[in-house]
């Protein structure tokens, strides 16, 4: 890193101090755009890196409903709308109980670079809430929407900022968010949430979309360095949505998915995953992953254990797609992973793995997709998704599928040929890293000091 990003970074973690997850995700793009920052003088003059840096705003906010038994809960809600230069803000909500000020900042700062890669004019946000869906009844799940709308659209619009889906948040979420928005504001606004039911202006293959792009970036990052999903072993951590269409996809194109989990644990079915189990399981029921050996009495199933490698990990495979959280493929599990001859990376989740991890991984010549590049097919559609709304018409799934085909193509073509440019090798982190933030930085510089 050259002295000025040092400085830069120095400051980010002097004025977040307790903000690990963001500082990580700053860290690991400053430390990949030094060639960047060398050949464009005008970024250091203009402050450009500190202003990326800074979230143009931060909305925190209180949520409280009823629960089932008559009981006031209260919870922290949060959106943050990063950065505006090349559209409205837009990104996931994420209802979890670890959510925190530090993992909604990096998962906006992420999303930033992430919109400005898919080629459409989306900015970068993302919100949530510490709301634990888990257990909750569905008229919980509903109450708690309907609360956190409450204040949520006072900040939101179809040309402000777009939320969509993310960790906890699915169709059945956005479906009482976008109620309670209707009813609030007295506005048929289709394109003020993404991510909506197909009745009522959501997009053919939005579902499929995070999962259906990430196999597509990994098909053309294969073939690239003469490799093929054909007849490969795939593991998979999670089990959700974007983990759930991930497989199917690998599944078409002939690898064989072996293992999937959630957070208790994982299942093993050497046999290949019964995927449409894990739909009814995860998708209908809500149940957790151990529930497949009802139906699959020979698959394993093995419980993580706290503070160790999961155990989905543990599995030999060619092939690994982290696809629940951030930071679960730490150095330990990297070096494991290599032990156990990996040959690529996908990521499905945001930041799923640590920058010592990644820096093991891209050494050792395992081809690693980074997730700003790897999974932006679920917001690059959601983009699609607003197109139609503004339209008022609906593309088929065909139509829908070919673009993020080609979206996604185009996303890794611009990875590798950033790569290739400032001569990173393989290394399309950097390359994700760098394509990404002169698209932002150029942006930002064409509107002035705002
Ligand atoms: P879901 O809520 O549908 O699924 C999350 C999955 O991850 C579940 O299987 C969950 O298990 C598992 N998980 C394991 N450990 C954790 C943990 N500590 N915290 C949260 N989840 C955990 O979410 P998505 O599939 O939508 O999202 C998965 C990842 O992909 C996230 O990183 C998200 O930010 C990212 N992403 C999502 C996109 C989308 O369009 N949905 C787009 C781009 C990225 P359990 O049920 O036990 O909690
Ligand atoms: O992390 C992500 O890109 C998402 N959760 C999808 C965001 C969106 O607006 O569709």
């Amino acid at each position: 890193m050259s002295d000025y990003l040092e400085s830069v970074l120095a400051k980010v973690k002097e004025k977040n101090a307790h903000e690990s997850e963001f500082i990580q995700a700053v860290a690991e793009v400053l430390k990949t755009i030094k060639p960047l920052v060398e050949k464009e003088p005008i970024m250091k003059k203009t402050s450009l890196i500190e202003r990326l840096v800074e979230p143009e705003r931060i909305i925190s906010f209180r949520v409280s409903w009823m629960d089932d038994n008559g009981k006031i809960q209260v919870n922290k809600g949060y959106r943050v709308q990063f950065n505006g230069a090349i559209g409205p803000y837009k990104g996931g909500l994420r209802f979890h109980p670890s959510v925190n000020q530090s993992i909604m900042k990096f998962l906006a700062f992420e999303q930033t670079f992430k919109n400005a890669l898919t080629g459409l004019p989306i900015g970068g946000g993302k919100g949530g809430s510490d709301f634990d869906p888990k257990g909750k009844s569905d008229a919980e799940i509903m109450r708690f929407c309907q609360s956190f709308m409450n204040e949520l659209y006072r900040h939101i619009g179809h040309d402000i900022d777009v939320p969509a889906g993310d960790i906890g948040v699915g169709a059945r979420e956005v479906g009482y968010l976008f109620g309670q928005y209707r009813k609030i504001k007295n506005v048929y606004e289709a394109g003020v949430l993404t991510g909506k039911g197909l009745e009522y202006g959501g997009s053919l293959a939005r579902k499929e979309a995070t999962g259906y792009g990430l196999m597509y970036f990994m098909r053309e990052m294969l073939k690239a360095n003469n490799l093929e999903l054909k007849d490969k072993i795939v593991t998979i951590s999670g089990s959700g949505n974007v983990a759930i269409y991930a497989a199917q996809k690998a599944f078409e194109y002939g690898a064989k998915v072996v293992a999937m989990s959630d957070s208790t644990g994982c299942i093993y079915d050497e046999n290949g995953i019964d995927l449409e189990e894990i739909k009814r399981l995860k998708e209908v029921e809500r149940l957790r992953i151990k529930e497949y050996l009802q139906k699959h009495p020979n698959a394993q199933y093995m419980e993580n254990t706290e503070g160790q490698t999961p155990k989905v990990y543990t599995i030999k495979a060619e092939i690994v797609l982290p696809c629940a959280t951030q930071n679960d493929i730490n150095l330990e599990t990297a070096k494991l992973l290599v032990e156990n001859g990996v040959k690529a990376v996908g990521e499905g989740a945001n930041m799923p793995t640590t920058i010592d991890a990644i820096e093991y991984l891209i050494k050792n010549g395992v081809i690693l997709a980074p997730a700003k590049a790897a999974n932006a097919g679920g917001v690059a559609t959601s983009a699609l998704e607003m197109s139609q709304n503004s339209m008022r018409l609906s593309w088929t799934f065909e139509e829908v599928d070919k673009k993020l085909d080609c979206i996604m193509t185009n996303i890794f073509k611009a990875c590798s040929d950033t790569a290739k440019e400032y001569n990173l090798g393989i290394d399309y982190v950097a390359g994700a890293n760098i394509a990404g933030f002169k698209k932002v930085a150029t942006a930002m510089l064409a509107q002035g000091i705002i």
